[in-house]
Order: C-alpha cells, then sequence, then structure tokens
C-alpha cells in the first residue's frame, strides 16, 4: 500500500520513486514459437488446431470444441485458460511479477504526481487491498467482422474472425475504483489512461506506441476489475499476467493487458485506440468518426462446426450461447429454415448480465439436404439481433443475426 498522510493524501513511499524499469525490462523477453509444436509466435500457449483457429496474432475459439464428438458439454459456463481466445496487437510479453510496479500519476491525483514521481503498486499491495471476484466476459470489437463480407458483401479490414472471439472468465482482482482512491483520486478525475508493457504496436512503418485506450472515470469507478485470477488461477501470460483491466460489457479492448502505468487525468484523454481504432467510421457515421465504442451489441452463436454435418431422420439436440453488453439476455430464437419460422429455444440458466446463457432446441430434419440454422437473442434492454448489421469500415460490432450452413446427410 502506498503510504498515506495524516489528511488522506498519498505519500510517494522512497521505493515507488522510479519505478519505470522492471517491467518494461522484462518485457523485452519476447516467447518464440517452439519449432513443430502448436504454438505461434507471440503466444506463449499452445493452440491445438482443435480448439483454436489461427489469425495472424491472434487466436479464435472454435464453437465446435465447446462439444465432444458425442455431443456433450466439453466447456461450463466460463472458458478454461487454455481454450480461451487470445487477441494480441503484437506479441505476449513475460514480465517478472516480483519486479512489477502498478505506476498511478496524473493531474486527477491528489498532488498530481508526474510520470517520474508516480505511484507505485506491486503485485502484493493490490493483493492487500479488498479483493472481489466478477464473472465476466471479453469480447472483441471486431468478434463476427468476416459476416459483413460473408452475409453482405461489404469488406472490411482487419482480423476476419467468425464468432470465436470471445470468452468467459471468473476474474479475481482489485475494483479500480479501490486503487484509484488509494491513489488519491480527485473529484476533478475524467479519464484514466492504462497502458500495456507489451511491445509498440507498429504498422506500415507507423509507430503507435504502446496498446492503451482511455476509459471514462465513470466506468472506471464502476465496474472495472484490475484482476490477477482467472478462473481460480494466477493470470498466464496470454492473458495478461501479472494484472489485467476487466471492463464487464465493453469492448476488449478497454480490457488492456498487462497494465504497467495509469494516468488520471482531470482532462479528456487520447490514445490511437480512441482516435484512429475502435470508433465506426465510413458512410453513415460522423465525418471523422462515431464516439469510441463502449459496449457490445447482442449476438448468439451455436456450438457447432459450420457445415457440420447431421443424421437424417433423427432428433438433435442443438446447442448455443447468447449475450449482450448492455443487459441479460432475455429470449433466444432459433430458425431451422433459413429463418422463415422461428422457435423459443430453451434456456439453460437464469440469463445474467455479465456472461453468456446457454440454450437448446431440438431439431429433427427429415430429409437430407443443405440448412442453414439461425439464432437471434432480445435482451432485456429490448435489443435484438436485426437481419442486417449497419456497415462501419473497420468491421465493428457485428451483431446481425448469423447464418449457419449445416448438412443433413
Ligand atoms: N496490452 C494489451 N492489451 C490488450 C490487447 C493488446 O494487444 N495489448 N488486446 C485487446 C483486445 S483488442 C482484446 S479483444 C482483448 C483480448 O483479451 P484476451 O487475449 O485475453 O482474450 O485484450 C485487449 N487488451
Ligand atoms: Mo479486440
Amino acid at each position: 500500500m502506498p503510504l498515506r498522510s495524516a489528511a488522506g493524501a498519498p505519500v510517494v513511499p522512497a521505493s515507488a520513486a522510479p519505478v519505470f524499469a522492471p517491467g518494461r525490462a522484462a518485457a523485452e523477453e519476447v516467447p518464440r514459437p517452439v519449432p513443430g509444436s502448436d504454438n505461434l509466435p507471440g503466444i506463449v500457449k499452445p493452440l491445438p488446431a482443435e480448439w483454436f483457429v489461427r489469425r495472424d496474432s491472434n487466436a479464435e475459439m472454435r464453437w465446435d470444441a465447446l462439444r465432444d464428438a458425442d455431443g456433450k458439454a466439453a466447456v461450463g459456463r466460463h472458458v478454461p485458460v487454455e481454450r480461451f481466445f487470445v487477441r494480441n496487437h503484437t506479441s505476449t510479453p513475460l514480465i517478472d511479477p516480483v519486479g512489477w510496479r502498478l505506476r498511478l500519476f496524473g493531474s486527477g491525483l491528489h498532488g498530481a504526481p508526474p510520470p517520474e514521481r508516480a505511484l507505485g503498486f506491486g503485485l502484493d499491495d493490490l493483493r492487500a487491498l479488498p479483493a472481489t471476484r466478477i464473472d465476466a466476459l471479453i469480447e472483441c470489437a471486431g468478434n463476427g467482422r468476416s459476416y459483413f463480407d460473408r452475409q453482405q458483401g461489404e469488406r472490411a479490414p482487419g482480423t476476419p474472425w467468425t464468432l470465436g472471439s470471445i470468452g468467459s472468465a471468473s476474474w479475481r482482482g482489485v475494483r479500480l475504483a479501490e486503487v484509484l482512491r488509494a491513489a488519491g483520486l480527485t473529484d476533478r478525475a475524467v479519464d484514466v489512461l492504462p497502458t500495456g508493457l507489451d511491445p509498440d504496436y507498429v504498422v506500415d512503418g507507423t509507430n503507435y506506441g504502446p496498446v492503451r485506450r482511455p476509459l471514462p472515470i465513470a466506468k472506471a469507478l464502476d465496474d472495472a476489475l484490475l484482476a490477477y485470477e482467472m478462473n481460480g488461477a494466477p493470470l498466464t501470460p496470454d492473458h495478461g499476467a501479472p494484472v489485467r483491466l476487466v471492463v464487464p460489457g465493453w469492448v476488449g479492448i478497454a480490457s488492456i493487458k498487462w497494465v504497467g502505468s495509469i494516468e488520471v487525468a482531470d482532462h479528456p484523454l487520447h490514445s490511437p485506440w480512441n482516435t484512429d481504432f475502435y470508433r465506426m467510421f465510413g458512410p453513415g457515421h460522423p465525418p471523422g468518426g462515431g464516439p469510441a465504442l463502449t459496449t457490445q451489441v447482442v449476438k448468439s452463436a451455436f456450438e457447432l462446426a459450420e457445415g457440420a454435418r447431421l443424421t437424417a431422420g433423427r432428433e438433435h439436440r442443438l446447442h448455443g450461447r447468447s449475450w449482450s453488453g448492455t443487459a441479460p439476455v432475455r429470449l433466444v430464437e432459433v430458425s431451422t429454415d433459413g429463418g422463415r419460422s422461428w422457435r423459443r429455444a430453451e434456456l439453460a440458466e437464469e440469463p445474467r448480465a455479465a456472461g453468456w446463457t446457454r440454450w437448446s432446441v431440438d431439431w429433427r430434419p427429415e430429409r437430407p439436404g443443405r440448412y442453414e440454422l439461425r439464432a437471434r437473442a432480445t435482451d432485456r434492454g429490448g435489443a435484438t439481433q436485426p437481419e442486417w448489421a449497419a456497415f462501419n469500415r473497420e468491421g465493428y460490432l457485428f451483431g446481425a443475426v448469423v447464418a449457419h450452413p449445416v448438412t443433413v446427410l
């Protein structure tokens, strides 16, 4: 814990002044692929083809991997860490948790400490603060992007995700609010800027610097978590060890991994991740882009391979999951005839805002042929998946109903 004066203003402990080096120095050590293994350069954990589809520096979760060959559930409410999708702008840094310090500075703190007088919180300091456990989804803003092209004939550059850049986990850590207050938060703070310790993001000769994205103070104080555990174990390198941010309901980019510093400012902050990226650009959007993306839209997915083969004249149980960034799911409808008729799916659990809702329907296809399955969810806020998603140049927030082809034999 940083020391505090009697007045409540934090006193920078001698050991906390300059705390720049450790995390960063350790972060220079970038993991290398093991030849002939399931690894990808830049990602530490193995990526077996049964669980993942590799997409550049990223690994997409295969939805069909949530079921065994015999149709039994292979994954419960939460996705095991080893099966969780990975979205890396660059590569996973290996950070020594002992030398790591979270540095807090900026005009929104008492005494407005500049970066070189940042307050340093070690992992033990964070663990000494009250711990909180939450369930939350991490979902990339570009999840479903490839369907802009495949369903709407509108191509967007960027990782061509299907629906697998999402995962649910149980996260334990300390509320960001708690740490901000311990650091001497003032009521003038408007934005906080968490910065990752991964290598700088460089594209076509432009160096955008380390991955970082401002978060409005209201959301920071509401439910953002500085997580050090995922599904009951310390964070692993690929998912942000030693500490990452988890911002429930918001686009995945808000949940900065490998946090090294947090600027707290009394004025709006900017980084390429809320100016150039993660806003809606293109026809139908304001010139210069829409507002910085925040909450996720309603989506649904089947726990089934695309083009799965099913036997005719037999009862099948189709399983899937639906979710929304803003409210619990209220209703899931499924169509097995290309969207002509719909019926209610049976929900397997009481829908909650923080996570997805599992569901299933029976289906007995009598005749062989090609079919298109569709699932459409509605949340308690009244948001329903549309037939068509508003296009945007970067292909964010594809929330339309997805046509899932299967073959009946
Ligand atoms: N430091 C850092 N944080 C990051 C990223 C990154 O590349 N670097 N990617 C973001 C994006 S775009 C997403 S979708 C999530 C993915 O989290 P995961 O890899 O644990 O699934 O992390 C976010 N946090
Ligand atoms: Mo993302």
